[in-house]
């Protein structure tokens, strides 16, 4: 499968066209909205979310409920585009320079873009690197993880860090708590983390950021169980699955690092404390007693929990200015205030887990490929019955 997306923050709406989604495969509407929706939320977003209310339109490739094999176009529709119309125009205008941005601000593309581009004006980078593009790829992932379902492969992801506060990570999150208690957890945190006390302190951590005009990152965790073992390969460096992994997320604004398993942690250990041992029982098959390298061996999931963590900066649109450069004077000034969002870190764990869902999807559909659900289906039974009886 492949998706490409196009859309700018301020214009008339996002769009991407997955094609390669085989045929048979059930999709709801409403999941994918509900999952639009949390990614609205969370403590520490800013007045935009006050305007947008995502919903996709399925504008090609499904028909009564289900995919046809055809590409899938989606579209969201930026609500917010009707305050920008003459601002974000196809057509020229006498105007052009309406709400044109001539000073980078610290931190976004503004400034390498505008000079790789050659733009005069910043909008045309600045729309196109926001975030707002992790709308439509949430959307993407939203789709393809309902066709994971009938395999029994589900995701889920939350905070863990906030501006320093730190909460359990899944693993020592499971040890006295079911999926279930735990999912209910995260819906109910306004800040995505299971943990009541550490919610409040980075609730209180964002409050204080906010105060000063300032904003802060944090690291989301995303867990994916259900999967068979030998998703991805080891045989070539881009058939890595890890690799694809960590590139989805690098990919999402704003991430700065990405861990798989125990992650940077490895560092401090002997391999003793750091390798999960091999185990057999006739009931499990083969298993491990530990999951420390987070579900992946030589680039393919080991049917243990995938768990990826990936590190989010804050937001570098601020309140409180930081030091730039005009493009057209070359005088240094204060970069000017903007509406931004204080803390997107809850938003991005659902970013996190839906582009993380789509390269699952994507490996599934490697390993276990052909146009239809049945087709599919029937070499995904006999590869587990090959695995069953190695
Ligand atoms: C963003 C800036 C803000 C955020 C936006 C990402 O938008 P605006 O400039 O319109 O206030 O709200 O995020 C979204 C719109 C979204 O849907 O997540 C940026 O510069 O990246």
């Amino acid at each position: 499968m492949r998706f490409l997306t196009a859309g700018e923050s301020h214009g008339p709406q996002l769009t991407a066209i997955i094609e390669g989604v085989p045929s048979g495969f059930s999709i709801s509407i409403e999941e994918i909205n509900d999952i639009l929706k949390k990614r609205q939320g969370g403590y520490g977003r800013g007045r935009r979310m006050e305007i947008e209310n995502d919903q996709v339109q399925i504008k090609s490739g499904i028909r009564f409920g289900k995919t046809t094999g055809a590409p899938i176009t989606l579209v969201i529709e930026n609500k917010d585009y009707s305050h920008w119309k003459k601002i974000m125009s196809v057509d020229q205008v006498d105007d052009e320079s309406a709400r044109r941005v001539s000073k980078p601000r610290p931190g976004h593309a503004d400034l390498n873009g505008g000079l790789k581009y050659n733009h005069r004006d910043l909008r045309n980078i600045l729309e196109r690197s926001s975030a707002r593009e992790t709308a439509i790829r949430v959307a993407v992932g939203a789709l393809v993880k309902q066709l994971l379902k009938p395999y029994g492969i589900i995701l889920m992801s939350h905070v863990v860090n906030i501006g320093g506060i730190q909460s359990k990570t899944f693993i020592q999150l499971s040890v006295d708590r079911s999926l279930e208690q735990l999912q209910k957890q995260i819906e109910q945190s306004e800040v995505r983390c299971a943990e009541e006390i550490e919610s409040n302190l980075m609730i209180k951590k964002i409050d204080e950021a906010k105060e000063i005009g300032d904003s802060i990152g944090g690291i989301v965790e995303v867990v994916a169980l259900g999967l068979p073992i030998g998703l991805g390969s080891h045989v070539h460096w881009d058939l890595k699955l890890d690799g694809k992994i960590a590139q989805s997320i690098l990919s999402i604004q704003a991430f700065k690092g990405v861990e798989i398993g125990m992650g940077f942690k490895v560092a401090n250990l002997p391999g003793s404390m750091v390798h999960d041992e091999i185990l057999w029982s006739e009931e499990k098959g083969f298993y491990r007693s530990t999951n420390r390298a987070g579900g992946i061996e030589g680039g393919m999931t080991t049917g243990e929990p995938l768990i990826v963590r990936g590190v989010m900066k804050p937001i570098p649109t601020l309140y409180k200015p930081l030091q730039s450069v005009d493009i057209d004077t070359k005088e240094a000034f204060a970069a000017s205030i903007e509406r931004s969002d204080a803390c997107a870190v809850p938003a991005a764990s659902i970013v996190a887990e839906h582009v993380i869902a789509w390269e699952l999807a994507n490996a599934f559909f490697e390993k276990f490929s052909g146009d239809s659900y049945e087709e599919i289906t029937h070499q995904y039974q006999i590869y587990k019955e090959q695995i069953r009886k190695y």
